[in-house]
Order: structure tokens, then sequence, then C-alpha cells
């Protein structure tokens, strides 16, 4: 197979300009898959049977999963203001995207399996969240989420330890509030789900503790492949509470 530089300048090279404007449909729920989009710039509505589900808000990609699949489109997208995409289309995808995807099964599908959360997920259903994940490396010290930011994935630790910290959002104005250390995560522990789950901002911010390599998940691919965890994620949730009403004397700080 192609050096991965090759293989990526083959997609740049393949990769054409898409501008869209408001109420435009890039995709429609139902039709044949042509082209994968990544977005430039742009607010896009995720519209599955007539109601929105969820937002691009200027990053992430789409149109992935009836060219991986062989499936009718899943979703509907509109743009919602003047916007930009690149476009990629099905052929070029299918040689140069599944190739590596066949690569990453072989890579991920181990650990994968290893994940406790993901325990009770068919086989298959993995499979699917190795298809769309993606990996980012940490070095030592260096923040992955900030406490009180918008949220959009989530993660998995693949290898090295992460440091939770939180600071008290009641005692916001006190010059005491200093961040505290909550827990560590090691692999195979997920972290960044309260804000998914709760549709609130970040409740504590993370730090590579060492060097660190995560497996992150988009929110789209998380509410799509992982809705049946949600469970278990909520269960562990009401831990959280508990222990932060022994660290700051009120749970005020995730429920507010
Ligand atoms: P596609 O080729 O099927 C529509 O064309 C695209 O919308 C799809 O690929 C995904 O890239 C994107 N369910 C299905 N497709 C989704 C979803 C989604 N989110 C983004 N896409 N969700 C589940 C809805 C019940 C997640 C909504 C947040
Ligand atoms: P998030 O999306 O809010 C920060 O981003 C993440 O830190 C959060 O999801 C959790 O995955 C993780 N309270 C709140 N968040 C926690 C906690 C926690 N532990 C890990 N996270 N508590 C610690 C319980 C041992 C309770 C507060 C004292």
């Amino acid at each position: 197979s192609l050096p991965l530089q090759e293989q990526f300048s083959e997609v740049l090279d393949a990769m054409f300009e898409h501008r869209v404007q408001p109420t435009d449909h890039v995709i429609d729920q139902g039709d044949d898959g042509d082209n994968f989009y990544v977005i430039e710039r742009g607010l896009f509505d995720i519209v599955v049977m007539g109601t929105t589900v969820g937002q691009y808000n200027n990053k992430g990609s789409f149109g992935e999963l009836a060219l991986m699949y062989n499936t009718p489109r899943a979703a509907t997208i509109v743009a919602t203001n003047e916007g930009a995409l690149w476009g990629l289309d099905r052929a070029t995808f299918r040689r140069l995207i599944l190739k590596n995807n066949a690569k990453k099964r072989k890579m991920y599908e181990t650990f994968i399996e290893s994940v406790p959360l993901l325990k009770s997920l068919e086989a298959n259903e993995r499979m699917k969240i190795v298809d769309v994940l993606g990996s980012k490396q940490f070095p030592d010290g260096e923040r992955i989420i900030t406490q009180g930011e918008k949220a959009d994935c989530f993660y998995i630790v693949e290898s090295g330890e992460v440091k939770i910290m939180m600071k008290s959002k009641t005692k916001a104005d006190h010059a005491d509030n200093v961040e505290v250390e909550l827990t560590r995560c090691s692999r195979g522990h997920y972290f960044g789900e309260l804000a998914l789950v709760t549709n609130k901002p970040r409740a504590a911010s993370v730090y590579a503790e060492g060097p660190v390599k995560l497996v992150v998940i988009d929110i789209q691919a998380f509410e799509r492949l992982l809705g049946s965890c949600k469970e278990i994620m909520k269960r562990n949730i009401s831990h959280y509470e508990e222990q932060l009403v022994a660290l700051f004397g009120s749970s005020m700080d995730l429920r507010d």
C-alpha cells in the first residue's frame, strides 16, 4: 500500500470545495451516498425523520456511513448559515479510507474489547466504534479538557494516565478556590461522558499525567453508538454526586 504521506496528498488532491447557503440540504436521509464531507466552516443541523437531533458547529465531518456500509443516508444534513465544506467522492473515499479502516480494526479490536464500559455491546457494534474513533496523544501536563467549556467529544484512555481536577463553582469568587484532584484514569477507563450525558459544560478539567494516548469519539458517534451504555454511565455519575457532597459540601456543582 502507499506510504501514508502519499495517501494523504491523494485525499487532498481528490477533495473539492462545496459552498452552502442557509437551508441547503447537503444530504437527504434515504438517498444513496455520493460524497463524504469535512466541514471547513458553518453550522449544520442533523435531522432524522424530520426531527433535529444534533448539530455540527464549524468542525467535524459527516456522510461516511452510507459510503462505509453501503446503506441509505441515515440522516439529513441542513446548512443553517453560509458555510464551506470539502467533499470527497465515494470511490476515492472507499479506496483510501476503507483500507485504513481495516488497519484500524486490527489495531483497536483487542483494546476496544477490553474496555469495561463497552462489554455489553455486540461485537459488530464495537467494530462500528473502531471505524469512527480518532486517536490523540498529549504530552505530560497538557490540559485535555477545561472545566466550564462546551463539550463535543468523549475519551477512553489507551495508554498512560490522566488526572481529573475540579474547582468548586459555588465557591467561584473565593480566593481559596484551587483545583482539587478528584481521581485518575488509566488504560480502559473513560472520561468526558458527563457533559455529553447531561448536556452541560465540562464539570472538571483533565490533564495528562505523563504522556498519554487517548481514543476520541465525537458527540454524534457517541449519541449514535453508545446509547445503550448510557445507563452504566448514569449509574457512575450518581457516584460523582455523592463524592461531590463529601468534597465541597454540596452537589450543586453537578446539578444547578
Ligand atoms: P450518512 O452517510 O448516513 C448522513 O449520511 C450522515 O449524518 C451520516 O452518514 C453521519 O455522518 C451523520 N445518526 C445517523 N447519522 C448521523 C448521526 C446520527 N449523527 C450524524 N450523522 N445520530 C443518531 C440519531 C438517532 C446522532 C445524532 C447526534
Ligand atoms: P465532563 O464531560 O464533565 C470532565 O468532563 C470529566 O471528569 C467528567 O465528564 C467526568 O468524566 C470526569 N465529578 C465530575 N466529573 C468527574 C468526576 C467527578 N470524576 C471524574 N470526572 N467526581 C469524582 C468522583 C471520583 C465527583 C466530584 C467530587
